[in-house]
């Protein structure tokens, strides 16, 4: 079915063709409801191509051992795999050293190890952090336990009502107290892509260290922790076509080493005694026990695979399917957008009026188009906005405009049924 507003403006031409790349996506063949799955609920996690699969069951097949222990042949394949994803992972951001790589379960692991290690040491009585007004509540909540043993206290950057920070707020935070900046890269809730370099910029001035919530950042764009020149980066597999219980804090080395572990227990000492432990070197320090050692070279694989498909490419089709998707959504009457940030991932956050988001998103189901309805774990951005919840649909690079055209003619559906 083609709505109205489709037929009046044809979609544009990707140079991605990701027609080529979906049946490398054993998931995307499925059905739903009788119809053909439409998956754009991709900020909450994003689907695995065969060449990825593929790569975990290899693993498991044919080199799986515990790593960095044995002496045993399958220990070394097992080691020289796991420390090779590091390596992916480490251009994958372009880290100057592989020892800045820390796999982690995911973002809210490394946001939390960072806390620990990083706010346990240096964050004190009437400190302050400065986050912003659309972190995720991962970006949030750690930050507020630390608050709460420290007596320390945050500090929010506001936003427009396009969901776009305000600098000159942000510039005015400040002062001497000032001890970190957590910042979301890409907001999962709008689709925010903050102008994080010049606000790094900003707070290096004032010699205040940032944290960047990469989640929404990575699967999306090439990011280069080099260029942006931040001193946290946490981001997690799942979300680009990785692995669950897999993801990376990347850290510079010198504040790392001034660090204290997140965890302890195996793999994280050099020697222990009951008397003192001394600690690994980086970035062993905060790897303690058994790593997910399946999960991270899966997650190797993932980045080649994005690596190879092309994330300026990725970037540039994921931007055509949000400006056609975002000049279909206009013309539906009673579509309300929440977002409308000048620089935008392709995130699309909506209510329709007299639905429930709910409702649509399980009417949407029936259609087979897969959204996600709620706060997004970012319940601060709806209290901004004023509403309790949002539809959101969010794309990748697998995502085609006649999947935007079924998510169009689905909201029509919708609006029919409660019409
Ligand atoms: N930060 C952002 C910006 C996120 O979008 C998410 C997950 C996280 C942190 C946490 O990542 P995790 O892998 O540790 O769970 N966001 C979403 C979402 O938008 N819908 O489901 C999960």
């Amino acid at each position: 079915m083609t709505s109205p507003a489709a037929k009046k403006s044809a979609p544009p031409v990707s140079a991605l063709e990701p027609e080529r790349l979906r049946p490398d996506f054993p998931i995307l063949q499925s059905r739903v409801h009788g119809k053909p799955l439409v998956y754009l609920d991709n900020a909450a996690s994003s689907q695995m191509p065969r060449a990825v699969i593929e790569r975990w069951v290899r693993y498991q097949e044919r080199e799986h051992a515990n790593v960095h222990r044995a002496v045993h042949a399958l220990s070394e394949t097992a080691t020289r795999e796991y420390e090779a994803a590091r390596h992916t992972a480490m251009r994958f951001i372009n880290a100057r050293e592989a020892r800045e790589i820390i796999f982690t379960r995911g973002t809210t692991e490394g946001i939390n190890l960072v806390m620990h290690g990083f706010g346990r040491a240096f964050i004190n009585q009437g400190d302050e952090i400065i986050l912003s007004a659309m972190e995720h509540h991962s970006n949030i909540v750690p930050w507020q336990m630390l608050c709460e043993e420290r007596g320390a206290r945050l500090r929010v950057i506001p936003m427009n009502d396009a969901g776009e920070l305000l600098l000159d707020e942000y510039e005015k935070l400040f002062n001497p107290r000032t001890k970190l900046v957590a910042l979301v890269h890409v907001s999962n809730a709008l689709g925010t892509v903050n102008p994080v370099r010049g606000m790094i910029r900003a707070a290096h001035q004032h010699g205040v260290p940032v944290l960047l919530d990469g989640a929404q950042a990575t699967p999306h764009m090439r990011v280069d922790v080099q260029d942006l020149d931040c001193d946290f980066y946490a981001f997690s597999g799942h979300k680009m076509c990785g692995p669950t219980g897999i993801g990376v804090l990347y850290g510079k080395a010198g504040l790392l080493e001034k660090m204290q572990p997140y965890q302890g227990g195996g793999d994280m000492i050099l020697s222990v005694t009951f008397e003192k432990t001394t600690y690994n070197a980086l970035p062993y320090k905060f790897e303690a026990g058994t790593p997910p050692i399946a999960a991270a070279i899966t997650l190797g694989a993932a980045m080649d695979y994005l690596t190879a498909v092309g994330m300026e490419r990725i970037a540039q089709h994921e931007q055509a399917l949000l400006s056609y998707a975002t000049g279909q959504l206009r013309e539906i009457k009673g579509v309300k957008l929440i977002g409308a940030a000048r620089d935008k991932a392709a995130v699309l956050s909506f209510t329709l009026e007299g639905i429930h988001p709910h409702d649509a998103g399980t009417l949407l189901d029936l259609e087979g188009v897969a959204i996600r309805a709620g706060h997004h774990c970012a319940q601060p951005v709806m209290q901004r906005f004023g509403v309790p919840a949002t539809a959101r649909a969010s794309f990748a690079f697998y995502n085609t405009f006649a999947e935007v055209d079924a998510l169009i003619a689905g909201i029509h559906k919708v609006q029919k049924v409660f019409a």
